[in-house]
């Protein structure tokens, strides 16, 4: 028999309940909120539409069934390294080559929900992150790191979750020195509570949408619409976000889940 000690505490504990399983997935459905981009820049998504094949019914007397409509980008969702141009090359980058290994990893929680709730358009910034390592440790290779905003408490609503008046989207994000920072020190991927990994003003920032742009140019992973990161320590939990295997997806709905102490 092969056992390990480390995975059988582990099973042992998960039974037990002193290792709890955190949903941190949105409900997906149609009236999930969905990325808006002005026309001039690109085309849109679609919002989730759900077609009945059958329903106990003549179209089938024993079983119910859907299908369904779903952008790739939709509802909480990971974003593959080919999502971005500075990515496209990957050999790895799409969702059905990602090594699965990268789908199951430690991860840091940035809280800045104060700051964010005071400012829609806050941006975290390198020191703002260094001032989280003193107080918790140093972010370590192969983490992922989400920032922690409560905006997901505005998911039930998109025009409160969009935030968008005729300036544009207003939602917390990182600055691109930030994502810059992070790479240095070799995280797995970036994630929010936000419709994407970047901030509402992020078209304007140098480079354009630096979470997508720089996150991907590395080869690294994106995670968007998050939901109760409230209920997870700064450090310590285990993430679980496996994309589906679509050939050459771009992005995936997640059920992303975190095994937290
Ligand atoms: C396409 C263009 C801009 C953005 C996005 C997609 C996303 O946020 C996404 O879901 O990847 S900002
Ligand atoms: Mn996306």
């Amino acid at each position: 028999m092969s056992t390990n000690k480390a995975l059988a505490d582990f099973a042992a504990a998960l039974v037990s309940g002193s290792i709890k399983v955190v949903d941190l997935s949105a409900p997906l459905g149609p009236e999930t909120p969905v990325l808006y981009l002005p026309p001039e820049i690109g085309k849109n998504t679609p919002s989730v539409k759900v077609h009945e094949i059958s329903h106990y019914d003549n179209n089938g007397p024993f079983w119910a069934w859907n299908w369904l409509e779903l952008g790739e980008h939709t509802g909480t969702h990971f974003d593959a390294p080919v999502h971005w141009i500075t990515g496209k090359d990957y050999k790895d980058g799409t969702t059905d080559r990602i090594p699965p290994k990268n789908f199951v990893a430690p991860v840091c929680v940035i809280d800045r929900s104060k700051e964010s709730a005071a400012n829609p358009d806050y941006l975290l910034t390198v020191d703002s992150i260094k001032q989280w390592e003193s107080e918790h440790g140093a972010i370590e290779a192969g983490s992922w790191v989400l920032l922690r905003t409560d905006w997901y408490k505005r998911n039930g609503s998109a025009q409160a979750f969009l935030n968008a008046d005729e300036k544009g989207p207003h939602s917390p994000g990182p600055t691109a020195e930030a994502i810059e920072y992070l790479l240095t020190k070799n995280i797995v991927g970036w994630g929010s509570e936000t419709v994407g990994t970047d901030a509402g003003s992020a078209g304007g920032m140098n480079p354009p949408f630096p979470a997508h742009n720089l996150m991907h140019k590395n080869n690294r992973y994106g995670l968007a619409s998050l939901c109760h990161l409230d209920q997870l320590p700064a450090k310590g939990a285990v993430l679980i976000a496996a994309p589906l295997k679509f050939v050459n997806g771009t992005g995936s709905p997640v059920r992303a889940l975190a095994l937290v102490p």
